[in-house]
């Protein structure tokens, strides 16, 4: 007989989100009898103050859903299907390593491909013994391009990646230029001090081809047509140069090149760039005349105009408005882009010495699997949903069939490309293990630590990376052994005093109080601590020039430019996997109104790459020519199991060899029911 009795534990542990976000919040995780049953917000991070977004309160779910992979398991049936036979770890890191070994006795050690990205964003889930194991096999090495690639050359080459300007400081700013971003999905923890800004009489100006949550409010919205930022930026320099708005002196004793930016941007007058744009240059006008008058004036500069053939150009050229318009040296004024270098984290821990081998675009992955040589052989994917988050989705899949082809997916969740695994292999997530969390948004590094008990036989990369070391036989006695020691290894590594701070403390203060002022407090870190407005090196990189600007390739069959925006469902594509309302293809009235499409109808959106199968949902909160789906989806997610990137083609940006994710062109038809 059962006893009426129950005894309940709860507790509550704190910690901290490393997902692929800006924020990087502080939690507050209700564990009851072993199992997480709440996620919350905590106010340890002054920036999450006690909130956090709707997804990851969710990640209970996921700990304990039907997708979450709980052994290591071997292919059985044909690829993709995603059958398994369940192994033990010995067996399945066994496989694993004699077919590294193999590979590189037979092929050599590029027919290796290492396949990564964010995953948990962590400093200790990646580049730490998965860099040690493929180093010393001499596998391929991977450039990690999916993101921020030209917005990262942008700030690099312009200011040597300077800290961007805190959250905190955003309501002294009495412009705020919100430039293809959208917190109100992508960071929401700034928000607040937007419209704290707006309350105090700043003025709002939001560049984006769709009316965000942000852009609604905002004073001034210029709904550009995808990829034409860079004539829009370069029509605010012409202006701020022609007009005497151009702060001579800064230009003078801070930057070099501003005779070089002045002369690309000299073509593009207002009506031409509002032209090209498809907007009103009375509007353009406006922005660049409040954006000028206005101080202290900020730059949040996102990464939606990063990812088209104008990327990293039109990146440049949105950074470099604050050093002409003389922006900087006051609290509130400057830009921001990713601070995730604000440490100056330098990766000591996996040694200095890369080997030589090829470099391998992972925008390209599908392009690489068919066409390689020497083939890749062996393919590992970790912290990372390739055959849902990279372009050309048709090819990517087709290189992950190859027969010939051995896939390690090692992985949380049974996404789409663990489906495609020779052999699987369970990972834990963040709240069943340590990591160390990183924002990019906020100046915040804080310590993860586990939560509850992993789910199954999961296991960190930390374990699995340095139990392959030793199999293939590349273990040097110093290698740390199991999760623990890779912690305390890396902590140790991190400058003074933010390893030992993160280890006592759980987290470090940050420099000038996390608020720094941009030309006061922090500096360019440029060799020469100028902005370089006019790099050289990426004058001869970009097919067109720096600033050159490479036209619209639509065409008449496939006159609608596609973009995939950040959704507040999913980062990236994780999470995506819980339950949501159905996923449907944004449309503005008048392209609606000319395929004779009504909300709700069923539509193939297609171009010579592919087709996708959803339904269309007609309004006005996305300019005409330009329709939109989520990023980040599942296969489950349409109709015809392709996702966007099955139309994304796999070009690279003009800086950066980043991703054109916003630079598809299709056509969008009713579906015939046949
Ligand atoms: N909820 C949620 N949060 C996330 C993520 C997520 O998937 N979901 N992803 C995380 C990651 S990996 C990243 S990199 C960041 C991204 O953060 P954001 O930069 O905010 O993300 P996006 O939504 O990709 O792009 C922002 C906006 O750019 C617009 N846009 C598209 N094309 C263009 C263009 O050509 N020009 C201009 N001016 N705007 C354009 C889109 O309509 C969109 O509103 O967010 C992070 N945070
Ligand atoms: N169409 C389109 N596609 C896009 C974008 C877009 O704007 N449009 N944006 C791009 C951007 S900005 C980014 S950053 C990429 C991101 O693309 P991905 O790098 O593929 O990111 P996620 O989709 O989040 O997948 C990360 C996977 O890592 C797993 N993971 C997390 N932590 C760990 C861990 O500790 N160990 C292991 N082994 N696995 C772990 C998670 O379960 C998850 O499935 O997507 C890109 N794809
Ligand atoms: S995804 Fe972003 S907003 Fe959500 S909890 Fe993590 S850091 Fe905070
Ligand atoms: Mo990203």
């Amino acid at each position: 007989m059962k006893t009426a009795t129950t005894v309940v534990t709860e507790r509550t542990v704190a910690t901290a989100c490393p997902l692929d976000c800006p924020d990087s919040c502080s939690l507050d995780v209700t564990v009851q009898d072993g199992r997480v049953t709440a996620i919350d917000g905590s106010h340890a991070n002054p920036v999450t103050g006690g909130y956090i977004c709707a997804k990851v309160r969710r990640f209970g779910e996921r700990l304990y859903s039907a997708d979450r992979v709980l052994y290591p398991g071997v292919r059985k049936g044909p690829k993709g299907q995603g059958a398994f036979t369940r192994v033990s770890w010995d067996e399945a890191l066994a496989t694993i390593a004699a077919q590294m070994r193999q590979a590189r006795d037979r092929w050599g050690g590029e027919s290796i491909l290492p396949y990564s990205y964010g995953g948990s964003n962590g400093l200790l889930t990646q580049d730490t013994s998965d860099a040690t194991l493929f180093r010393r096999l001499g596998a391929s090495r991977l450039a990690r391009t999916v993101c921020a690639a030209p917005t990262g050359a942008a700030n690099l080459a312009l200011y040597g990646k300077m800290p961007s300007i805190a959250y905190e400081d955003v309501p002294e700013a009495r412009a705020i230029v919100v430039w293809g971003a959208n917190p109100s999905a992508s960071g929401i923890h700034i928000v607040p001090y937007i419209r704290e800004a707006q309350r105090r009489g700043a003025t709002l100006i939001v560049v984006d081809p769709r009316t965000t949550p942000l852009a609604r409010q905002a004073d001034i919205h210029l709904a550009v047509r995808p990829g034409t930022d860079l004539p829009v930026a370069l029509a605010i320099h012409r202006y701020l140069f022609e007009d005497g708005r151009a702060d001579q002196a800064f230009l003078a004793a801070q930057t070099r090149g501003a005779e070089r930016l002045r002369e690309r941007a000299m073509p593009w007058t207002f009506e031409r760039a509002a032209g090209e744009a498809g907007i009103d240059p009375r509007a353009l006008q406006a922005a660049a005349e409040a954006y000028a008058g206005a101080t202290p004036a900020l730059i949040r500069c996102g990464w939606g105009q990063e990812r088209n053939r104008n990327g990293g150009s039109a990146s440049m050229a949105v950074l470099a408005l604050p050093a002409v318009a003389g922006k900087f040296g006051v609290r509130g004024g400057g830009y921001m882009m990713s601070n995730s270098a604000t440490w100056g984290i330098e990766r000591t821990w996996i040694g200095s010495q890369e080997p030589p081998t090829r470099l391998v675009n992972m925008n390209q992955l599908g392009r690489v699997l068919e066409t390689a040589d020497p083939p890749v052989k062996v393919l590992f994917v970790y912290n990372n949903n390739a055959a849902a988050t990279t372009p050309d989705q048709h090819r990517v899949l087709r290189g992950l069939e190859r027969e010939d082809l051995f896939t390690v997916v090692f992985e949380q969740v049974m996404t789409d490309t663990a489906r495609y695994a020779d052999v699987v292999l369970p990972a834990t997530t963040f709240l069943e293990g340590y990591d160390i969390a990183r924002a990019y948004g906020p100046i915040s590094l804080r310590l993860a630590q586990p939560v509850v008990e992993t789910a199954g036989e999961a296991r960190s990369n930390a374990e699995v990376f340095g139990d392959l070391i030793g199999l293939v036989g590349l273990r040097h006695a110093t290698d740390p052994v199991g999760e623990l020691e890779e912690m305390l290894d890396v902590l140790s590594r991190l400058p003074d005093p933010v390893g030992s701070d993160l280890r006592n403390r759980g987290t470090v203060t940050p420099p000038f109080g996390g608020r720094p002022i941009q030309f006061v407090d922090v500096w360019p870190r440029t060799p020469d601590r100028k902005v370089n407005l006019c790099a050289e090196d990426l004058d001869a990189a970009a097919p067109a020039g720096l600033y050159g600007y490479q036209r619209d390739p639509s065409t008449r069959a496939f006159p609608l430019a596609l973009i995939s925006p950040a959704s507040e469902r999913s980062v990236s594509s994780t999470l995506a996997e819980l339950p949501r309302p159905e996923v449907r293809l944004q449309m503005h009235p008048d392209d609606a109104a000319a395929r004779g499409l009504s909300d709700g109808d069923a539509v193939r959106v297609f171009n010579a790459q592919g087709e996708v199968r959803c339904n269309v949902t007609v309004g006005p909160w996305i300019r005409p020519g330009t329709v939109s789906l989520p990023k980040g989806l599942w296969r489950r997610h349409t109709a015809n199991g392709f996702t966007v990137n099955a139309l994304v083609p796999d070009a690279l940006t003009d800086l950066g060899g980043g991703a054109c994710f916003n630079d598809a062109r299709v056509q969008v038809e009713k579906t015939i029911k046949s």
